[in-house]
Protein backbone atom coordinates (compact mmCIF):
# COMPACT_ATOMS: atom_id res chain seq x y z
CA UNK A 1 0.00 0.00 0.00
CA UNK A 2 1.32 3.89 -0.66
CA UNK A 3 1.13 6.14 1.74
CA UNK A 4 -1.58 8.60 1.40
CA UNK A 5 -3.70 11.72 3.06
CA UNK A 6 -6.70 11.72 4.16
CA UNK A 7 -9.19 14.49 3.65
CA UNK A 8 -12.23 15.07 4.87
CA UNK A 9 -14.82 18.15 4.69
CA UNK A 10 -14.83 21.10 7.04
CA UNK A 11 -17.88 19.10 9.11
CA UNK A 12 -16.42 16.22 9.28
CA UNK A 13 -13.23 17.70 10.54
CA UNK A 14 -15.10 19.61 13.05
CA UNK A 15 -16.38 16.07 14.20
CA UNK A 16 -13.45 14.25 14.35
CA UNK A 17 -12.44 17.10 16.55
CA UNK A 18 -15.17 16.25 18.72
CA UNK A 19 -14.11 12.98 19.02
CA UNK A 20 -10.41 13.62 19.39
CA UNK A 21 -11.57 16.37 22.23
CA UNK A 22 -13.66 13.22 23.80
CA UNK A 23 -10.90 10.64 23.61
CA UNK A 24 -8.88 13.09 25.33
CA UNK A 25 -10.90 13.87 28.02
CA UNK A 26 -11.60 9.75 28.62
CA UNK A 27 -8.56 8.45 28.67
CA UNK A 28 -6.92 11.29 31.14
CA UNK A 29 -9.75 10.59 33.23
CA UNK A 30 -9.56 6.63 32.96
CA UNK A 31 -5.53 6.71 33.50
CA UNK A 32 -6.15 9.37 36.59
CA UNK A 33 -3.12 12.10 35.21
CA UNK A 34 -1.76 13.22 32.18
CA UNK A 35 -2.49 16.41 30.30
CA UNK A 36 -5.90 17.02 29.32
CA UNK A 37 -5.53 21.15 28.80
CA UNK A 38 -2.41 21.05 26.66
CA UNK A 39 -3.73 18.24 24.58
CA UNK A 40 -6.72 20.69 24.13
CA UNK A 41 -5.62 23.61 22.59
CA UNK A 42 -3.66 21.67 19.94
CA UNK A 43 -6.94 20.22 18.46
CA UNK A 44 -7.65 21.60 15.63
CA UNK A 45 -3.97 21.51 14.35
CA UNK A 46 -3.22 18.03 14.99
CA UNK A 47 -6.58 17.15 13.38
CA UNK A 48 -6.02 18.85 10.43
CA UNK A 49 -2.35 16.75 10.11
CA UNK A 50 -3.78 13.75 9.98
CA UNK A 51 -7.27 14.43 8.67
CA UNK A 52 -7.04 17.26 5.87
CA UNK A 53 -4.76 16.33 3.36
CA UNK A 54 -1.41 16.60 5.09
CA UNK A 55 0.13 13.88 6.60
CA UNK A 56 0.69 10.89 3.85
CA UNK A 57 0.88 7.71 6.27
CA UNK A 58 0.27 4.27 6.03
CA UNK A 59 -0.98 3.10 9.77
CA UNK A 60 -0.38 -0.83 8.13
CA UNK A 61 3.09 0.38 7.49
CA UNK A 62 4.31 2.88 9.93
CA UNK A 63 7.93 2.75 8.53
CA UNK A 64 7.79 3.62 4.77
CA UNK A 65 10.26 5.90 3.87
CA UNK A 66 8.40 7.87 1.77
CA UNK A 67 5.67 9.14 4.47
CA UNK A 68 5.41 12.85 6.33
CA UNK A 69 6.92 12.96 10.11
CA UNK A 70 4.92 14.74 13.00
CA UNK A 71 6.52 15.22 16.11
CA UNK A 72 4.82 16.73 19.08
CA UNK A 73 7.91 18.03 20.34
CA UNK A 74 5.68 19.35 23.57
CA UNK A 75 5.48 15.44 24.22
CA UNK A 76 2.94 15.71 27.68
CA UNK A 77 0.10 16.38 25.28
CA UNK A 78 0.49 13.16 23.95
CA UNK A 79 -3.47 12.44 25.04
CA UNK A 80 -4.36 14.59 21.39
CA UNK A 81 -1.89 12.54 19.03
CA UNK A 82 -2.42 9.11 20.83
CA UNK A 83 -6.47 10.07 20.21
CA UNK A 84 -5.55 10.69 16.25
CA UNK A 85 -3.34 7.81 15.65
CA UNK A 86 -6.01 5.42 17.08
CA UNK A 87 -8.67 7.37 14.96
CA UNK A 88 -6.38 7.49 11.81
CA UNK A 89 -6.14 3.42 12.26
CA UNK A 90 -3.28 2.95 13.99
CA UNK A 91 -4.85 0.83 16.67
CA UNK A 92 -8.05 0.44 18.23
CA UNK A 93 -9.71 3.19 20.19
CA UNK A 94 -9.92 0.97 22.58
CA UNK A 95 -6.92 0.91 23.52
CA UNK A 96 -6.74 4.60 24.24
CA UNK A 97 -8.34 4.06 27.84
CA UNK A 98 -4.63 1.60 28.52
CA UNK A 99 -2.95 5.43 28.72
CA UNK A 100 -0.41 5.34 31.19
CA UNK A 101 -1.14 1.81 32.35
CA UNK A 102 1.90 -0.60 33.09
CA UNK A 103 2.80 -2.41 29.84
CA UNK A 104 0.77 -0.67 27.76
CA UNK A 105 2.64 0.86 24.79
CA UNK A 106 0.69 4.06 25.31
CA UNK A 107 2.99 5.77 27.89
CA UNK A 108 2.94 9.28 29.44
CA UNK A 109 5.28 10.69 26.97
CA UNK A 110 5.49 9.55 23.40
CA UNK A 111 7.92 6.42 23.27
CA UNK A 112 9.21 5.93 19.49
CA UNK A 113 10.46 2.13 20.77
CA UNK A 114 7.24 1.09 21.90
CA UNK A 115 4.30 2.89 19.36
CA UNK A 116 4.72 2.74 15.73
CA UNK A 117 3.78 5.64 14.27
CA UNK A 118 5.46 7.92 17.39
CA UNK A 119 8.78 9.66 15.04
CA UNK A 120 10.38 10.84 18.11
CA UNK A 121 10.44 9.80 21.67
CA UNK A 122 9.78 13.44 23.29
CA UNK A 123 9.07 14.89 26.54
CA UNK A 124 12.15 16.26 27.72
CA UNK A 125 11.25 20.05 26.44
CA UNK A 126 13.15 21.57 23.75
CA UNK A 127 14.59 18.96 21.27
CA UNK A 128 11.56 18.04 19.28
CA UNK A 129 12.59 20.66 16.14
CA UNK A 130 16.52 19.83 15.99
CA UNK A 131 15.03 16.06 15.45
CA UNK A 132 12.32 17.06 12.63
CA UNK A 133 15.48 18.97 11.21
CA UNK A 134 17.21 15.56 11.10
CA UNK A 135 14.98 14.54 9.92
CA UNK A 136 14.19 16.72 6.95
CA UNK A 137 17.70 17.18 5.92
CA UNK A 138 17.55 13.04 5.77
CA UNK A 139 14.68 13.22 3.43
CA UNK A 140 16.10 15.41 1.26
CA UNK A 141 19.63 13.70 0.91
CA UNK A 142 17.24 10.54 -0.14
CA UNK A 143 15.39 12.73 -2.54
CA UNK A 144 12.06 12.48 -1.34
CA UNK A 145 9.57 15.24 -0.83
CA UNK A 146 7.88 14.17 2.29
CA UNK A 147 7.00 16.97 5.01
CA UNK A 148 8.25 17.22 8.15
CA UNK A 149 6.15 19.11 10.73
CA UNK A 150 7.06 20.18 14.57
CA UNK A 151 4.35 21.23 17.18
CA UNK A 152 6.54 23.22 20.19
CA UNK A 153 4.63 24.66 23.15
CA UNK A 154 4.76 28.25 24.32
CA UNK A 155 6.75 27.28 27.27
CA UNK A 156 9.26 25.29 25.52
CA UNK A 157 10.29 27.91 23.41
CA UNK A 158 11.96 29.29 26.79
CA UNK A 159 14.66 26.11 25.84
CA UNK A 160 17.47 27.45 24.05
CA UNK A 161 17.74 24.71 21.58
CA UNK A 162 14.50 25.72 19.97
CA UNK A 163 16.23 28.63 18.93
CA UNK A 164 19.65 27.08 17.76
CA UNK A 165 17.22 24.73 15.40
CA UNK A 166 15.23 27.65 14.01
CA UNK A 167 18.69 29.25 12.95
CA UNK A 168 19.85 25.93 11.73
CA UNK A 169 16.90 25.33 9.29
CA UNK A 170 17.51 28.40 7.91
CA UNK A 171 20.97 27.51 6.95
CA UNK A 172 19.94 24.64 5.40
CA UNK A 173 16.94 26.31 4.06
CA UNK A 174 14.32 23.23 4.57
CA UNK A 175 11.22 23.85 2.67
CA UNK A 176 9.92 20.77 3.98
CA UNK A 177 10.21 21.72 7.37
CA UNK A 178 7.00 23.31 9.43
CA UNK A 179 6.94 24.21 12.73
CA UNK A 180 3.99 25.19 14.82
CA UNK A 181 3.93 27.05 18.37
CA UNK A 182 1.02 25.73 20.05
CA UNK A 183 0.69 29.33 21.96
CA UNK A 184 -2.11 28.51 24.54
CA UNK A 185 -0.46 31.57 27.07
CA UNK A 186 0.72 29.42 29.99
CA UNK A 187 3.29 26.39 30.91
CA UNK A 188 3.60 24.51 34.01
CA UNK A 189 3.81 27.21 36.51
CA UNK A 190 1.82 29.86 35.05
CA UNK A 191 1.22 32.31 32.38
CA UNK A 192 3.69 32.19 29.79
CA UNK A 193 4.54 35.69 29.69
CA UNK A 194 4.77 36.11 33.36
CA UNK A 195 7.25 33.22 32.77
CA UNK A 196 9.45 34.61 30.07
CA UNK A 197 8.05 36.42 27.72
CA UNK A 198 9.15 36.23 24.09
CA UNK A 199 7.07 38.56 22.98
CA UNK A 200 5.94 37.97 19.24
CA UNK A 201 7.42 34.65 17.97
CA UNK A 202 6.38 35.09 13.97
CA UNK A 203 8.54 38.40 14.44
CA UNK A 204 11.59 36.89 16.53
CA UNK A 205 11.62 33.85 14.12
CA UNK A 206 11.19 35.92 10.73
CA UNK A 207 14.64 37.33 11.36
CA UNK A 208 15.72 33.87 11.30
CA UNK A 209 15.00 33.72 8.19
CA UNK A 210 11.69 31.48 7.92
CA UNK A 211 8.61 32.11 6.61
CA UNK A 212 5.87 33.08 9.25
CA UNK A 213 2.06 33.16 9.98
CA UNK A 214 0.36 34.04 13.49
CA UNK A 215 -3.41 32.41 12.85
CA UNK A 216 -5.99 31.54 15.26
CA UNK A 217 -5.20 28.16 16.51
CA UNK A 218 -8.45 26.93 17.52
CA UNK A 219 -10.64 27.74 13.67
CA UNK A 220 -10.34 24.89 12.01
CA UNK A 221 -10.79 27.37 9.01
CA UNK A 222 -7.14 29.19 10.01
CA UNK A 223 -5.63 26.05 10.49
CA UNK A 224 -6.45 24.69 7.00
CA UNK A 225 -5.79 28.12 5.12
CA UNK A 226 -2.15 28.06 7.42
CA UNK A 227 -1.10 24.82 6.85
CA UNK A 228 -1.76 24.98 2.78
CA UNK A 229 0.27 28.61 2.51
CA UNK A 230 3.17 26.48 4.72
CA UNK A 231 3.09 23.53 2.49
CA UNK A 232 3.34 25.97 -0.57
CA UNK A 233 6.95 27.17 1.22
CA UNK A 234 9.39 25.05 -0.86
CA UNK A 235 12.58 27.35 -0.54
CA UNK A 236 12.47 28.11 3.46
CA UNK A 237 11.33 26.98 6.46
CA UNK A 238 8.25 27.57 7.59
CA UNK A 239 6.05 28.80 11.21
CA UNK A 240 2.52 29.04 12.03
CA UNK A 241 2.35 30.62 15.30
CA UNK A 242 -0.91 28.66 16.19
CA UNK A 243 -2.78 31.03 18.89
CA UNK A 244 -4.79 28.66 20.96
CA UNK A 245 -6.75 27.90 24.64
CA UNK A 246 -5.48 26.10 27.41
CA UNK A 247 -8.37 23.26 27.35
CA UNK A 248 -9.78 24.79 24.48
CA UNK A 249 -13.87 22.88 24.22
CA UNK A 250 -13.89 22.51 27.85
CA UNK A 251 -13.45 26.42 28.57
CA UNK A 252 -16.53 26.37 30.93
CA UNK A 253 -15.81 23.63 33.21
CA UNK A 254 -12.14 24.57 33.99
CA UNK A 255 -13.95 27.79 34.77
CA UNK A 256 -15.62 25.99 37.25
CA UNK A 257 -12.56 24.72 38.41
CA UNK A 258 -11.46 28.17 39.36
CA UNK A 259 -8.17 26.68 37.01
CA UNK A 260 -7.50 27.97 33.41
CA UNK A 261 -4.12 26.25 33.03
CA UNK A 262 -5.46 23.59 34.41
CA UNK A 263 -1.60 21.89 33.86
CA UNK A 264 -0.87 18.26 34.97
CA UNK A 265 -3.96 16.75 36.26
CA UNK A 266 -6.88 14.96 34.62
CA UNK A 267 -10.57 15.90 35.29
CA UNK A 268 -12.25 14.05 38.09
CA UNK A 269 -14.93 11.38 36.89
CA UNK A 270 -17.99 14.63 38.15
CA UNK A 271 -15.54 17.36 35.67
CA UNK A 272 -15.16 14.80 32.83
CA UNK A 273 -18.95 14.32 32.67
CA UNK A 274 -19.06 17.82 32.62
CA UNK A 275 -16.78 18.53 29.32
CA UNK A 276 -18.03 15.43 27.65
CA UNK A 277 -21.52 17.11 27.75
CA UNK A 278 -19.64 20.17 26.17
CA UNK A 279 -18.49 17.84 22.87
CA UNK A 280 -21.55 16.20 22.20
C1 LIG B 1 13.43 20.07 29.70
C2 LIG B 1 12.14 20.06 30.46
N1 LIG B 1 11.99 20.91 31.49
C3 LIG B 1 10.84 20.89 32.21
C4 LIG B 1 9.84 20.00 31.91
C5 LIG B 1 8.58 19.96 32.76
N2 LIG B 1 7.43 20.45 32.01
C6 LIG B 1 6.51 19.61 31.51
S1 LIG B 1 5.27 20.38 30.72
C7 LIG B 1 5.94 21.89 31.05
C8 LIG B 1 5.28 23.15 30.58
C9 LIG B 1 5.30 23.26 29.10
O1 LIG B 1 4.58 24.37 28.70
P1 LIG B 1 4.21 24.57 27.21
O2 LIG B 1 5.39 24.26 26.37
O3 LIG B 1 3.61 25.92 27.06
O4 LIG B 1 3.14 23.42 26.95
P2 LIG B 1 1.56 23.41 27.28
O5 LIG B 1 1.39 22.40 28.36
O6 LIG B 1 1.14 24.77 27.70
O7 LIG B 1 0.92 23.00 26.03
C10 LIG B 1 7.12 21.77 31.76
C11 LIG B 1 7.96 22.90 32.22
C12 LIG B 1 10.05 19.12 30.81
N3 LIG B 1 9.13 18.24 30.43
N4 LIG B 1 11.21 19.17 30.10
MG1 LIG C 1 1.72 26.52 26.69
Amino acid sequence: MPVEAIKLSLEELKEKAKVIRRHIINMTTAAGSGHPSSSLSAVEVVTSLYFAGHLRLDPKNPDAADRDRFILSKGHAVPVLYAAMAERGYFSTDELLTLRKLGSPLEGHPNMKRLPGIEASTGSLGQGLSLGIGQALGLRMDSLDSQVYVMIGDGEMGEGQVWEAFATADKYKLGNLTAIIDQNGYQQTGATKDVLDYGDFAEKVATFGWHTQTINGNNMEEVLKALEVASQQKDKPSLIVSRTQKGFGILPVMEEAGDMNFHGKPLSKELAEKALALLT
